[in-house]
């Protein structure tokens, strides 16, 4: 349920007025999310998604502690370039109200805002940059100190799982509405493998990745389109290179909105593919290795594949994990990602002569 308050105990335990401003922040589909007072972002976060929420505090502390001396170093400013955590007023980095609800608070970061899909092919190349950026400044990050905060995040295989699990559940019978979209899903087992494949035989390497890159998680300056600031650290945790390229290849590179329900406006556009493309390897790019570059489509291929899926999982769980406006949103965003999906394969070797060019 869509939450339109903050208890006041909440608000007195950052030290803000009970009557202080209250706007809401839509657009994200896990946590609710406030305006307060002009000046923090406060979010209730989601507990059925994050059963820990204590688990990503104390990794959003560690990194973003990192990326400030990263970001002071090369003389960034990390009070606009970096998600700041405003602490309680006893210390903690959250607070739990007497429903058990965890809530945290950060800066809000003026003249900054976050767009669904991008204007320009220059905007998504400067999001790239953006996202590049944040997984080079996090090499060396000490990765085995991050709580997994959602296992097996973007492990594809076991997502198909889930899928078979909620299919063979069908707790509210809408198995038969689906039999189109569940046989697509099912067709593709086999591709679905690759990446966790080649990282069990240890040719890929785990880096910290953010594993939610998608366009809306960036803030740009209005004005001059230039990102401003990474957001949303819910999920930074050990991940491919493949995942956040790929999942904002999925987000980016379309045409139209995830849950754009006329499909002949939904295209895979690769000028906006290779902006990003351009925008990610420059700053990403010198870390990765031949086997990473390689695999850069394929895991544009696998985020579009795997959220797919989870919306179609959601769907026959009955709208449990996404926040959803309509009863068939969720299946609306799974025969849109499952579209985009289709036009990946016919553009896979497209897709791959791009990162070459780009690399060289
Ligand atoms: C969720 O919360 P938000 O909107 O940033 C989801 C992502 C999906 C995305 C699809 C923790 O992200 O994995 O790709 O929706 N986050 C989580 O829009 O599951
Ligand atoms: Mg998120």
């Amino acid at each position: 349920m869509q939450l339109t308050s903050i208890p006041s105990q909440v608000l007195a335990a950052f030290g803000l007025a009970p009557n202080a401003e209250l706007v809401d922040m839509p657009g994200g589909h896990i946590n609710d999310t406030f305006l307060v007072g002009g000046a923090f972002v406060i979010q209730r976060i989601n507990r059925f998604v994050f059963p820990h929420p204590e688990h990503i505090m104390e990794n959003m502390v560690g990194v973003t502690s990192f990326l400030r001396e990263k970001l002071l170093a090369r003389g960034g400013n990390p009070e606009r370039e970096l998600l700041q955590v405003v602490p309680a007023q006893n210390g903690a980095s959250f607070v739990r109200d007497d429903a058990g609800d965890f809530w945290r608070c950060t800066r809000y970061i003026p003249d900054a805002v976050s767009y669904e899909t991008p204007d320009s092919p220059a905007m998504l190349r400067e999001a790239g940059r953006a996202f590049g950026d944040f997984q080079a400044l996090l090499n060396g990050y000490p990765a085995d100190t991050l709580h997994e905060i959602i296992p097996d995040f973007h492990n594809t295989p076991a997502r198909i799982r889930q899928l078979e699990e909620a299919a063979a559940a069908d707790s509210k019978g809408r198995l038969a509405q689906v039999e189109p979209e569940m046989e697509f899903a099912l067709s593709r087992r086999k591709q679905a493998g690759l990446l966790m494949d080649l990282l069990g035989q240890g040719k890929l390497p785990l880096r910290v990745t953010h594993n939610d890159t998608k366009m809306s998680n960036i803030l740009f300056d209005p004005a001059s389109k230039l990102a401003v600031c990474v957001i949303d650290l819910d999920t930074v945790m050990p991940g491919l290179a493949a995942f956040d390229f790929g999942d904002s290849i999925r987000a980016g590179a379309s045409s139209a909105a995830e849950d754009e329900t006329d499909l002949s406006r939904v295209h895979f556009d690769l000028e906006l593919y290779r902006a990003y493309t351009q925008g990610f390897l420059s700053t990403a790019g010198a870390a990765l290795t031949s086997t990473e570059l390689d695999t850069l489509p394929d895991g544009a291929w696998a985020m579009t594949y795997e959220v797919g899926i989870r919306f179609l999982a959601d769907y026959l769980n009955g709208d449990v994990y996404f926040r959803t406006a309509h009863p068939q949103h969720n299946l609306d965003r799974a025969r849109n990602q499952f579209h985009l999906v289709k036009q990946m394969e016919e553009h896979r070797e497209k897709m791959g002569r791009i990162v070459a060019e780009c690399t060289a």
